[in-house]
C-alpha cells in the first residue's frame, strides 16, 4: 500500500508540475514536506491535543489525520500536546481534522492558524 501511495504522490507531483493550471489536481494524501508547487493551496493549523501519552498516540493521530483527503503533512507531539497539520483548505476543513482527532480518542483544544507554508 505504501508503494501505491508513493506512486500516487509522484503522479500527483508530476501532474502539478506539468500543468500548474487551476484544474483540480489529484489529491496527494501522503506526507510531502517540500512542495513549493502547491504552496498557494496549503494551509497550516495547529491544534492543542490532550490525551496523547506516547509516540504510539502521536502515530495514531498522524495516521488518522493523514487518511483524510487534502492532508499534506501531519506532525504530533505528546510532550507539547499539539498537532501541526498542513492541508488543502479546498479539500478538507479544520473542523473535519478536529473531528478525526477527537474520534481517535483525544481531546482537541484551541487551534491556531499559521501562515501558509512556503
Ligand atoms: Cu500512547
Amino acid at each position: 500500500m505504501k508503494i501505491m501511495r508513493n506512486l500516487f504522490l509522484i503522479l500527483a507531483i508530476l501532474f502539478l508540475g506539468s500543468c500548474g493550471s487551476s484544474s483540480s489536481p489529484k489529491n496527494a494524501d501522503s506526507t510531502n514536506n517540500s512542495s513549493d508547487i502547491s504552496a498557494n493551496i496549503v494551509s497550516v493549523i495547529e491544534f492543542e491535543v490532550e490525551g496523547m501519552t506516547c509516540e504510539g498516540c502521536e502515530n495514531t493521530v498522524k495516521r488518522k489525520v493523514g487518511e483524510l483527503e487534502g492532508i499534506t503533512e501531519v506532525s504530533a507531539s505528546h510532550t507539547n500536546k499539539n498537532a501541526l497539520i498542513k492541508y488543502n483548505a479546498e479539500k478538507v476543513s479544520a473542523d473535519e481534522i478536529a473531528a478525526v482527532i477527537a474520534n481517535a480518542g483525544y481531546k482537541v483544544g484551541k487551534h491556531t492558524d499559521h501562515a501558509p507554508a512556503e
